[in-house]
């Protein structure tokens, strides 16, 4: 008789348990993950400290606690917490190391039910979270899908302005030497390629935030293979293609490029997430300058068309997108002194304010917020000019103590005048030495999960 109850209760339990995919992704550095590190060990702390008092399952005392599980897709590499974690509790704290590809972890988490109903059912239930964190650079493509060849070729050489048609010069005086109609030639069409690759990483590392096509800079498990072999031409002829020419392969190589890189990433990957936290480091930005904010504030509006999905929109074209809540993070707040944290949000919000009026519209719920995934810093107040001022203290990366006021950050976007008369220095920190068996320090994690778990989990 035990026996029967106790398999009508682990029945009842399996079918209340639930499943939950939230996906994590940003341009690179902006702290993916340092977020999915924090994310993970603060849930994994959760049973043993009070270090989530914003998360409202934890606060009301249902939360029991949270475990590591093998991940269900074994075709997707894992991602790499005791490694993070390795690297932040050495005798010399250092920030992970930056990551290339797509990888997830899984985490299950055990709570009491609230709703009476459930109760009666169960007295526990547990939900299973993977967590994937994948480069916001894939997501530039996108537009790719709608462009062929020939106009993401002109879309390619409009961009060449300022800084960037210095840096393009070499790849396009190889353009200009390649016969597009002579029989097709793959090591000279690798060569420019390569040159091409070239040029958009030394996009990146001027700064520069929109860089498409987002795979060739990120390739994953992509690397050197002939799908990432072409680059924009000159004007040509669409009527007149040679059979076996140059122009010919790389009008089908682009065309793989749309099919199996972008369309396949968007039907495996995007469409199994239910939650997306989109990051954005708007502080180092506003550090380098006018040019490189622009930029930044462009790529983001580019990201963000992925989730502007109304009925006729390409995405729901392609598969039923079931995204239904959308955090917008701005990260490393411990950059900057507390009282700078709703400025840093408002600015966040005026930049993705045109895409949020349109989710909202189409029943996509989206939230910004400031936050620390593992706070560098301590803030705190110094006398000084005849006057309390707030300051930072915390650690250069070469280990020297430093007490800092950075700045202010603009509460609305940044007009020309603006980068005239103010001066940013948002110097980067080390982390913080951590306490034995003490969570990761963090300012509003517990704000995160809650809006972006808080649901799944009453
Ligand atoms: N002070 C502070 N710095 C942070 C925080 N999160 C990230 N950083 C800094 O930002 C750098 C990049 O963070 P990552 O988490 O590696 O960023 P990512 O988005 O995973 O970057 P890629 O893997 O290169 O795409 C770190 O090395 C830190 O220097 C934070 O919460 N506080
Ligand atoms: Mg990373």
């Amino acid at each position: 008789m035990r026996s029967i109850t106790r398999d009508v209760s682990d029945l009842v339990n399996r079918s209340l348990d639930a499943h939950v995919r939230v996906a994590v992704t940003g341009l690179s550095t902006a702290g993916k993950t340092a977020f999915i590190t924090s994310l993970v060990n603060q849930l994994l702390n959760s049973s043993t400290h009070d270090n989530l008092p914003l998360l409202n399952v934890a606060r009301e005392g249902r939360l029991i606690g949270a475990k590591r599980v093998p991940q269900k897709n074994l075709l997707v590499p894992r991602f790499a917490y005791d490694e993070a974690m390795e690297q932040l509790s050495g005798e010399t704290p250092a920030w992970p190391t930056p990551t290339r590809d797509v990888s997830e972890i899984r985490l299950a988490v055990k709570y009491r039910p609230k709703s009476k109903t459930r109760q009666l059912l169960s007295k526990t239930s547990t939900l299973h979270i993977d967590i994937v964190d994948y480069p916001g650079e894939w997501l530039l493509d996108l537009p790719l899908l709608e462009q062929d060849y020939f106009s993401w070729s002109e879309s390619q050489l409009a961009a060449l302005s300022g800084q960037r048609s210095v840096l393009a010069e070499g790849w396009l005086e190889c353009v200009d030497q390649l016969d597009l109609d002579a029989p097709a030639n793959e090591a000279k069409l690798q060569a420019i390629s390569e040159a091409y690759t070239q040029y958009l990483l030394d996009c990146k590392d001027a700064g520069y935030h929109w860089v498409q096509p987002g795979r060739f800079v990120l390739p994953g498990d992509l690397k050197g293979a002939p799908v990432l072999q072409f680059f924009p031409i000159k004007k040509h002829d669409l009527d007149s293609v040679v059979k076996g020419s140059n122009l010919e392969m790389l009008l089908s190589r682009y065309k793989e490029y749309q099919t199996s890189v972008v369309k396949r990433f968007y039907k495996d990957y995007f469409s199994s997430f239910d939650r997306q936290i989109v990051l954005v480091d708007c502080l180092t930005p506003l550090n380098s300058g006018r040019e490189s904010f622009q930029d930044m504030r462009f790529a983001i509006e580019q990201i963000m068309q992925s989730y502007r999905y109304g009925r006729s929109s390409l995405l729901s074209r392609l598969f039923a997108p079931k995204i239904d809540k959308v955090l917008f993070a701005a990260t490393k707040a411990d950059h900057v002194t507390p009282e700078q944290h709703p400025p840093l949000v408002s600015l966040l919000q005026k930049m993705v304010h045109k895409v949020w009026q349109q989710a909202a519209y189409e029943h996509i719920d989206m939230q910004c917020m400031s936050i620390a995934s593992i706070e560098a810093t301590n803030a705190g107040h110094v006398y000084a000019d005849g006057k309390m001022q707030s300051v930072l203290k915390g650690a250069t990366m070469q280990g020297d103590r430093i007490t800092v006021f950075p700045g202010s950050v603009p509460k609305s976007l940044p007009d020309v005048s603006f980068w005239h008369e103010n001066q940013f220095d948002f110097a980067a920190f080390r982390p913080q030495q951590l306490d034995d068996h003490q969570p990761l320090p963090h300012i509003r994690m517990d704000k995160v999960i809650d809006y972006v778990l808080g649901d799944k989990l009453r």
